[in-house]
């Protein structure tokens, strides 16, 4: 490799809803970069981020689980998401959950990875869990031929990531980035701001990770987070924030009994940010209803 040239690449992730995508790429990058639950399409929207070390720069992207069949506006807008990102990628990591029975879903992921001429990684996930009766890879392994590579990781218990890492490089091509399209895309995704305090994306972010943790069934899918301000009063942190939801019922759940529901939304949040900023913070949560938010965010 000569002295100006290192590996740089685009690596997309790609999977099935809750096959653990974000919770990999926060091992990766070792902070919180997204969103994490037990629901489908957590994440609502790709999120790239840079990640460095001695061998060279990647661009990670994450993407929203592919549903089979979609019949809600915001759902059918995160299905297109992913297949976005596909074109661009040098390498693809197709994220299998063994712990789960292969199911329709991931024969849709399957057909887009296919399409890509990108290098392929199929990572297998959940090894910690994947036990016993919940072991399913026999189902799943029969895909390992079309892959450039196989690996199986734990991304909650951070198991084989460096050894993730490592593979990932050695499918990355040398390129040189110095004064390439490439280094001023790598300055743009860095200079986003998508982590702490000075996003209020990224603070509404968490607060929709905790409805998505706290709230069951179809009510998170009603759900979007928008942040109206945030004010450093010295002593504290203020922030405004509102829960904005599709129907009447919703709200009264998202609320709870005697406000339940939402003080431990609202609580759950303001610790993670507080641990996050070392920072005491005040959080002003509401809950409303609008009606047309999903239809604000595919027009965006
Ligand atoms: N046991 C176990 N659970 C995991 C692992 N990785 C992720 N999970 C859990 O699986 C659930 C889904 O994780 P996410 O990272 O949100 O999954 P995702 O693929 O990003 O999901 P979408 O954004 O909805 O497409 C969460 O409850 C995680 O804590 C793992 O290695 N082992
Ligand atoms: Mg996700």
């Amino acid at each position: 490799m000569s002295e100006n040239k290192i590996k740089f690449g685009r690596v997309v992730i790609l999977g099935r809803p809750n096959t653990g995508k974000s919770t990999l790429l926060n091992a990766i990058m070792s902070q919180k970069v997204a969103i994490t639950s037990p629901m489908a399409q957590t994440t609502r929207k790709n999120t790239r981020v840079v990640f460095e070390n001695e061998k060279g720069k990647i661009i990670f992207s994450d993407t929203p689980g592919i549903i089979n069949k979609v019949s809600d506006l915001i759902g059918k807008r995160v299905n297109t998401e992913a297949p976005k990102e596909v074109g661009r990628a040098d390498v693809i990591l197709c994220l299998l959950d063994i712990s789960r029975p292969k199911n329709e879903e991931e024969n849709k992921v399957i057909g887009l990875v296919r399409k890509s001429v990108a290098k392929k990684i199929l990572v297998y996930n959940k090894i910690d869990e994947a036990i016993g009766s919940k072991d399913h890879l026999a189902e799943y392994n029969y895909l390992e031929e079309e892959f450039d590579a196989v690996i199986a990781v734990s991304a909650i218990k951070e198991k084989n990531i460096k050894g993730l890492i490592n593979l990932i490089f050695e499918n990355l091509p040398n390129k040189d980035i110095k004064s390439t399209e490439e280094d001023a895309e790598i300055m743009q995704v860095k200079g986003k701001p998508v982590i702490g305090l000075n996003s209020k994306e990224y603070i509404a972010e968490i607060i929709r990770e905790k409805a998505y943790l706290f709230l069951r069934k179809e009510v998170p899918y009603s759900v979007n987070v928008e942040v109206d301000s945030v004010i450093d009063k010295k002593n504290l942190i203020l922030i405004k924030a509102r829960i904005l939801t599709t129907a009447d019922r919703y709200k009264k759940m998202i609320i709870g009994r005697d406000g339940k529901k939402i003080k431990e939304i609202g609580y759950n949040a303001r610790k993670e940010l507080e641990l996050m900023s070392s920072r005491k913070i005040f959080l002003e949560l509401l809950v409303e209803i609008d009606k047309h938010w999903a239809e604000r965010d595919i027009e965006r």
